[in-house]
């Protein structure tokens, strides 16, 4: 299985793209987001400026400077508003137009953060299967993607995907 769950901080991951669980201006903000931009430097706000601004489930990429990673896809979730405003559908949008993106740049390795279940409030069960579900159909139709890791930062959300690839 070319999908891997761990516990940690993404920004110290090596990878060819690390993903970026932003929000639609893709100036910044807090939670994952706000430690890229700090560990990448003020260099990657600065390629963000240029890209003005990203709708919800849409992903551009950028340079990742100081970071470990090569580059850095920017994907603004879906922010939870009760489950009936395509809530599900944008969030694997997110899932795979960041992996389009980073295969179209020669990215064989990705390691994704659990995109919109920190302020955005995605209950954490369904986004955990949405995640797991659009990674592995994306893994069946790209099978020289070498590795695809979520990053959970604390317990509780690892083991949530964990249990998401239990019931793949
Ligand atoms: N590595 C991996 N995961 C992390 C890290 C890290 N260093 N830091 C936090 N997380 P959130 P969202 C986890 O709130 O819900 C920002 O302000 C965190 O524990 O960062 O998509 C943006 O600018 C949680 O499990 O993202 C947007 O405005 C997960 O990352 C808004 O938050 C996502 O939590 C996006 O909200």
């Amino acid at each position: 299985m070319k999908l891997s769950i761990e516990q940690g901080d993404i920004t110290t991951y090596a990878v060819d793209a690390i993903v970026n669980a932003a929000n639609c201006s893709l100036l910044g903000g807090g939670g994952v987001d706000g430690a890229i931009h700090r560990a990448a430097g003020k260099q990657l706000l600065a390629e963000c400026r240029t890209l003005h601004g990203c709708e919800t489930g849409k992903a551009k990429i950028t340079k990742g400077y100081q970071l470990p990673a090569k580059y850095v896809v920017h994907t603004p979730g879906p922010i939870w508003r009760g489950g009936n405003h395509n809530e599900a559908q944008l969030l694997a949008n997110s899932y795979r137009n960041s992996l389009a993106v980073a295969w179209e740049h020669g990215c064989r390795t990705v390691a994704f953060p659990s995109i919109s279940t920190g302020v955005y409030h995605f209950p954490l069960e369904q986004a955990a299967d949405i995640a797991v579900q659009t990674i592995a159909q994306f893994l069946q139709t790209h099978p020289d993607m070498e590795r695809v890791t979520m990053v959970c930062f604390d317990h509780a959300t690892y083991q949530a995907y964990e249990r998401a690839v239990k019931r793949l």
